[in-house]
């Protein structure tokens, strides 16, 4: 069946359907690409030849118009970085993105506008028919982000590139990493290699059954894999707080020296690092120092989250000297909204992750020209439970469905914090709870793309109804893709 052209999900920003246009691509079907588009087409004919088992090659551009046959793929500086046009006529198609990231996003649409049997991996006999006219869409957000916590229960190289495909199809473009918590400790850091020695091994996660690290180089094929699909890792270090899996490696970072029991358990809140030792800051140095080098993207993330072991003072002292080191190995810090406490330096970022519906430090932090991340968990937590009957998850901010991570707006969440203070929206997946790939699909989806779409859409395209059904419209994408989802009493799947 044909789908509309507005049947996207991130709502796109303009739709322009032509009703009595469409494009079917077929076995004549070319691609072209435009100097600087290489790259994003190579990407496209490879999404579709699986399916098609067309040849669909790729050729350099020949002229700015769209050419019987054609999927032709441009740049344009006039559009935003991330913005495109996507344009859809009887002959051909047109891609153009004001930067190859904008050309992505144009791709991710296409996709979205083919039959749901173009995510198969064999050849379909499906006519792969396009509906007729133009989008021109930009994000409301620079920054759209999903995270994963794999320090309560690790996930493979693997497992991490498979969640980012399925992310990026929403238009997520930052991937923020819970690397190390109480229960482990998940990066390898080469100055200190008894984080992963001791934390990162055998009997390490929640319950013991989340063992694994990431050497330096599997890190480093995450981030490029990310980065093929522009999307940017954010590591995170988590400090003061949540520490007993670095306090297992190097007892030098407890108060009298001696090495804390290793844990298992979902306690938090009761371990933390010393802010009147130099010990401290000399594996805080060594750590971001590596953190930083590995990272490409701009941002390292310093956690700063339920420091309840913490005294205030202490907890001042501590986030005024490692604010520093962040700068110094090149990058801007984001921390959770406690980090707020502190007087931030310009270029600190604040992820608001509460309940409450006003928050004083994230205000000021505003105020004085902060950025803030809103990931309110009542809205946007994915390891909060659907119901009172889902198996997995957690529900101490209540129970969280499709509707209701849908249904909000960032830039009215918080007194203090509008829409100019935002940076982005993000939706944090914690893994108490899990143990598989499946068990973090089935928790992300169907409410990661609420919330990519809370990031991405205009707040006049935003509508429930709409989004339910475009959801219900996704269902046989996450079929064929094999990818598990949560079938929501809130959607009318079909
Ligand atoms: C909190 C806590 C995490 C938990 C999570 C569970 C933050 C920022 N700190 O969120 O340690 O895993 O809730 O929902």
């Amino acid at each position: 069946m044909l789908k509309e052209l507005g049947e996207v999900i991130p709502a796109p920003a303009n739709v322009q359907p032509v009703a009595a246009a469409h494009f079917t691509i077929d076995a004549g079907t070319a691609i072209s690409a435009a100097p600087g588009t290489e790259r994003v087409a190579t990407y496209l004919a490879e999404l579709l030849r699986p399916a098609t088992g067309f040849d669909l090659p790729v050729t350099p551009a020949g002229g700015p118009d769209a050419l019987p046959g054609i999927v032709g793929l441009w740049l344009d500086e006039s559009l935003g970085a991330e913005e495109y046009r996507l344009e859809i006529s009887g002959t051909g198609v047109t891609l153009t993105g004001g930067t190859p990231a904008g050309l992505f996003y144009a791709v991710q649409t296409l996709r979205q506008l083919l039959p749901a049997d173009i995510f198969a991996t064999t050849p379909q006999s499906v006519r792969w028919t396009l509906p007729g006219g133009t989008i021109v869409d930009r994000p409301r957000f620079a920054y759209r982000g999903a995270m994963l916590d794999v320090a309560r229960h690790f996930f493979t190289v693997a497992e991490v590139k498979s969640y980012l495909d399925t992310l990026v199809q929403f238009k997520i473009n930052h991937l923020h990493l819970h690397l190390t918590d109480d229960q482990g400790w998940r990066l390898e850091i080469q100055s200190r290699p008894a984080l992963t020695a001791l934390s990162g091994g055998p009997g390490t996660g929640v319950d013991g059954a989340g063992p694994g690290f990431y050497t330096a180089a599997d890190y480093a094929e995450l981030v490029a894999y990310a980065e093929s699909r522009f999307v940017s890792v954010v590591p995170e270090i988590d400090m003061p707080g949540h520490v007993n899996a670095a306090q297992v490696a190097y007892p030098e970072l407890t108060v009298d020296g001696v090495a804390p029991a290793p844990r298992t358990d979902t306690k938090v809140g009761y371990s933390s690092l010393v802010a009147d030792k130099e010990e401290t800051y000399a594996f805080v140095d060594d750590v971001l120092r590596e953190v930083a080098a590995l990272t490409p993207g701009p941002y390292l993330h310093i956690g700063g989250d339920e420091a309840q072991a913490t005294s205030a003072a202490e907890y001042r002292t501590f986030i005024e000297r490692v604010l520093p080191l962040v700068a110094k190995y090149g990058k801007s810090p984001i921390g959770w909204h406690e980090m707020a406490a502190v007087d931030l330096p310009p270029g600190a970022i604040t992820q608001y992750w509460r309940t409450e519906s006003a928050d004083a430090g994230t205000a000021r932090a505003a105020a004085n020209g902060g950025k803030v991340l809103m990931s309110p968990a009542d809205r946007a937590y994915l390891d909060m439970k659907y119901t009172a009957k889902t198996p997995l998850g957690l529900d101490w901010a209540g129970v969280v469905d499709v509707e209701r991570a849908y249904s909000w707006d960032p830039a009215d969440r918080l007194p203090g914090v509008g829409e100019d203070a935002l940076l982005g929206v993000e939706a944090p997946l914690w893994s108490e709870t899990l143990r598989s790939l499946t068990d973090v699909q089935t928790m992300a989806f169907p409410r990661l793309p609420a919330i990519a779409e809370v990031g991405w859409s205009p707040r006049q395209s935003r509508d429930w109804d709409s989004f339910r059904c475009r959801l219900a419209g996704y269902g046989p994408r996450w079929d064929i893709q094999g990818v598990a989802y949560h079938r929501s009493a809130d959607v009318p799947w079909h």
